[in-house]
């Protein structure tokens, strides 16, 4: 598999993926000069954005989410404590470690450097072997506490996103769609009369009945920025920004349907022989009067008119 072609959004809650992949560095001087002594020493090994003024460090930045940036300081316009300090501020990319490359030798520009939010300060003309060393350093402590992360997004059970982490996307995507101007989908999910199935077949049977769901949802062909989770026991949720009423309903329908073709055994069920779903969708456009959880509470409405139309249905 080539891991440049796994999107940063599908490491961030895979560890595996998360230690193995292919860093990414973005060097953002004004001088061109500058940024190939850099990309000579990182292109090997490392996939190297490069980015010639402040403006474009941070546009560059939140398109392509880099490992690390190695950033100048003196640039015309915006200087690099200004973009550290943006970048610092915004909580997608207040993570990335940002090292200051600079001709300033100064106790004092060291200083104010660390204070926005650097994590080092090395001199031009930079020695590639000292640049290559700490830049290595402080990979590898973004790429550990990257997979430490992603182990705390993950539901132990199922290995879908866990609520923790579709929270935090919930918030994320509300707020993107929000300045788009366009909808976001909810979609949620709850296994019918799975307190029969569980009385009936036992407790083991009824965690092997859940992977079996989850491993349906995340089959389901996802576009790049949706989001299947284990929202807790046997409820789960699907976020899906950039999606109208139509595109969540047809996705709801292709679900059900799915966990219908496993056709695992129920005899319990008061509403079909196998295992079956309830789906609730959701959708708005967010705005300042109404808040992400209000997505959930429709979503919830939804699902429980499903369950009243007598279950294995969806409602939105
Ligand atoms: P309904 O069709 O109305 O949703 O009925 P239900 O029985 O599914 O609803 P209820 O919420 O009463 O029951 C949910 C059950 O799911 C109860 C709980 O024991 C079970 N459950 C929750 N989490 C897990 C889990 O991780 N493993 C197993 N085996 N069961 C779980
Ligand atoms: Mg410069
Ligand atoms: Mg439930
Ligand atoms: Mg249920």
């Amino acid at each position: 598999m080539d891991m440049s072609e796994i999107s940063t959004y599908k490491s961030e809650w895979n560890p595996e993926l998360v230690l193995t992949a292919r860093p990414r560095l973005l060097v953002v001087d004004d001088q061109a000069v500058n940024i190939q002594a850099l990309y000579q020493v990182f292109a090997k090994d490392s996939e190297v954005f490069m980015a010639t003024s402040g403006k474009q460090a941070i546009e560059v930045c939140r398109q392509k989410m880099p490992d690390l940036i190695l950033l100048d300081v003196l640039m015309p316009d915006m200087d690099g404590i200004e973009v550290c300090q943006i970048l610092k501020d915004d909580a997608e990319t207040q993570n990335i470690p940002i090292i200051f490359v600079t001709s300033q030798d100064s106790p004092e520009e060291e200083t104010r450097g660390l204070e926005v939010g650097a994590v080092d300060f090395i001199t031009k003309p930079v020695n590639p072997a000292v640049v290559r060393a700490r830049v290595k350093t402080h990979l590898t402590l973004k790429m550990q506490s990257d997979a430490l992360r992603a182990l705390a997004s993950i539901d132990g059970l199922t290995h879908l996103p866990n609520r923790r982490l579709f929270d935090e996307r919930l918030e994320a995507e509300w707020r993107a769609c929000r300045r788009a101007g366009v909808s976001i989908a909810l979609i949620m999910i709850d296994v019918d009369h799975f307190k029969k199935y569980n009385d009936h077949y036992g407790h083991l049977e009824g965690d092997n009945c859940l992977k079996q769901v989850a491993n349906s949802l995340m089959e389901n062909n996802w576009r790049g920025r949706d989001l299947a989770a284990r929202y807790g026991g046997e409820e789960f949720v699907c976020l899906m920004p950039e999606t109208d009423l139509a595109g969540a309903m047809s996705k709801a329908e292709s679900l059900r349907a799915k966990v219908e073709a496993l056709a695992i055994p129920h005899e319990l069920s008061a509403n079909a022989d196998f295992v079956t779903i309830s789906v609730g969708v959701a959708t708005t456009v967010p705005n300042d009067e109404k808040m992400a959880e209000v997505l959930l509470g429709i979503a919830d409405e939804q699902l429980y008119k499903a369950k009243q139309a007598g279950r294995n249905g969806i409602a939105g």
